[in-house]
């Protein structure tokens, strides 16, 4: 196993913490109504998106789903261009036309983000198979939720990947939710999501999609794998949103029963931002006073692109479909 050095753990902690602020800083303002896109938070979740991308090299490429701001951020989709983009802005990375759930930035590898659910899990492995038949090094990470696992399209796009052996990283974070349904009724008592992938001949993991470090040592493992040539990889990261499923309240303050405030609070004992603190200072890696500072940067940075963002034109409404496929 690769030994991850010292930078790099700092790396992977200043990633969530940035994620994390530009999160609630978002979800906080959504509140105001100027963003008028439908917004799914990825609070709480920010350790899988950390920890892969920060394992990817940054010509790779990568997909996502609904739950998008992270991965996107995390793979160096600019900022700016997100935040713009909720206000639906003409500076937005999408032009202000695609909102929350169509996010781009090419020259990050953030190919696309979309909220039909396995859609991009076969695109992905579509781009895998021009990487292969291009003898082309890099590789595929596509992010999807539990609920893809409930699509056909996950099933034909991971048969094929492995018949093919193409180097694409298929990363389920497990919230245990599709909307409101627990997955204890969405699937058969004592299915495994990994067992159910390995039946396809493909590496399988289940990880504590929590656990920053975990995620990105899997990750890197992945990566190589696939760049090896020797086929696709599966990681189950498990994980949990904190806020409703789109919006940016938490659902025992609107009353909503589906699940508890007591299952959210065990959640947040695990926050994968302080866990990742707590171990830099007991490694010695970092002292709290840096913590504090990398915080107030964190803040500083995505105050700054939201006044940006605030500033900017809409699209002129004469060229509103113009960009639009
Ligand atoms: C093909 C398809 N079916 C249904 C939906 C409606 N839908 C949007 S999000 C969602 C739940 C997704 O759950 P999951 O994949 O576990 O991701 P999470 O929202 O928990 O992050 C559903 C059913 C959709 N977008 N696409």
């Amino acid at each position: 196993m690769t030994r991850v050095d010292d930078e790099t753990l700092i790396r992977l902690y200043r990633t969530v913490l940035e994620l994390r602020q530009a999160e609630i800083t978002l979800a906080e303002l959504y509140k105001e109504q100027m963003m008028r896109t439908p917004t799914h938070f990825g609070v709480g979740q920010e350790a899988v998106a950390a920890g892969v991308c920060v394992a990817l090299q940054k010509s790779d490429l990568i997909y996502s789903h609904h739950r998008g701001h992270n991965h996107y951020l995390a793979k160096g989709g600019s900022l700016d261009g997100l935040v713009a983009e909720l206000y639906g802005k003409e500076t937005g990375c999408s032009r202000g036309r695609g909102g929350s759930v169509h996010l781009t930035d090419l020259s990050a590898g953030v190919v696309i983000t979309t909220a039909i659910l396995s859609q991009t899990i076969a695109v992905a492995a579509g781009t895998a198979l021009a990487f292969k038949m291009d003898e082309d090094s890099r590789v595929v990470a596509v992010f999807f939720g539990d609920a893809s696992l409930e699509e056909g399209g996950f099933y034909e796009a991971i048969n094929y990947a492995a018949v093919k052996s193409l180097p694409v990283v298929f990363v389920c974070e497990n919230n245990l939710y599709s909307t409101e349904s627990p997955v204890g009724v969405r699937q058969a008592p004592g299915t495994s999501l990994c067992e159910r992938v390995r039946s396809f001949k493909v590496e399988a993991h289940e990880l504590d999609g929590n656990d920053v470090f975990a995620v990105h040592e899997a990750a890197l493992a992945a990566a190589q794998r696939c760049r090896m040539g020797q086929g696709p990889v599966f990681l189950e990261c498990m994980t949990y949103r904190w806020l409703e499923h789109v919006g940016p309240n938490y659902d025992h303050e609107l009353g909503r029963a589906y699940r508890t405030r007591e299952e959210l609070e065990s959640w947040q004992e695990r926050c994968p931002v302080r866990r990742a603190g707590e171990r830099l200072v007991k490694d010695g890696l970092a002292k709290p006073e840096e913590l504090q500072l990398w915080l107030d940067e964190a803040n500083a940075v995505i105050q700054s692109a939201v006044a940006r963002a605030k500033d900017a034109p809409f699209p002129n409404p004469v060229d509103l479909f113009d960009y639009v496929y």
